[in-house]
């Protein structure tokens, strides 16, 4: 018997695969690492499948019960998964503000690089994958140089590989190191676990020689 989130997990893996978000095949990761798939939250693009993966999001959230005050979305994959799940958690009863920064200082204008509402309270930071936690870092960093608290994360994909730490793997992945060191609650809708899962439950044929590629560089790089 599948628990909510379990199922959650397996309707999300079906929903990337089929959404072309979700590829197998060669490509580098930000950290270099060599990997046999990869999730590019930015082919959600149309409307209908924005919508969708907001209501993933948002089930996960509401389900966890997570308090938080507002809603950060790392620019730039981060600013429209933080807009949409803020209209659909609205859309659900539960308005929070919401942030974002931009990458490049501005000269004229509003000034300063974030955006949206003020950063203050307990922070939401959604986003879209955790491989080896450089981009949450940097997150951190920004909502604590505003004043504010980084509270949680919410990803669509854990890969529950080894975080980088200065250049140099180690043992614990990105996800174990923002909750253990830094106690953030970290909720993703799936992870690389429910990846293999998805691929054994429909294992025949390419989807069969995909899990084998998968679990190779989980014996390489997956977190303990
Ligand atoms: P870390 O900063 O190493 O945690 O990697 C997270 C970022 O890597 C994401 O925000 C993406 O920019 C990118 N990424 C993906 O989008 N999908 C993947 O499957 C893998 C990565 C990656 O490069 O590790």
């Amino acid at each position: 018997e599948k628990s909510p989130s379990e199922a959650l997990a397996q309707d999300f893996v079906q929903f990337a695969i089929e959404s072309g978000v979700l590829r197998f095949g060669e490509f580098k990761t930000k950290a270099g690492r060599l990997s046999p798939y990869f999730f590019n939250a930015g082919l959600f693009d149309d409307g209908a499948k924005m919508l969708r993966l907001a209501e993933f999001y948002a089930e996960r959230l509401l389900a966890s019960e997570l308090e938080f005050d507002m809603i950060f979305g790392p620019a730039y994959k981060g600013i429209p998964l933080g807009a949409v799940v803020a209209a659909e958690l609205a859309r659900r009863g539960r308005n929070v503000p919401f942030a974002y920064n931009r990458k490049e200082a501005k000269d004229h204008g509003e000034g300063g690089t974030l955006v949206g509402a003020p950063l203050r309270g307990r922070v939401l930071i959604v986003d879209d994958v955790m491989s080896a936690g450089t981009a949450v870092r940097e997150s951190i960093a920004l909502i604590r140089a505003a004043g504010a608290t980084p509270h949680a994360v919410a990803i669509a994909l854990d890969r529950q590989e080894k975080a980088t730490e200065n250049g140099a793997d180690v043992a614990y992945s990105a996800v174990q190191y923002v909750h253990k060191q830094l106690g953030l609650r970290v909720l993703s809708i799936a992870n690389l676990d429910d990846l293999l899962h998805y691929l054994s439950a429909r294992g025949t044929g390419e989807l069969e020689v995909h899990r084998a590629g998968v679990l190779a560089y989980r014996e390489r790089y997956g977190a303990g």
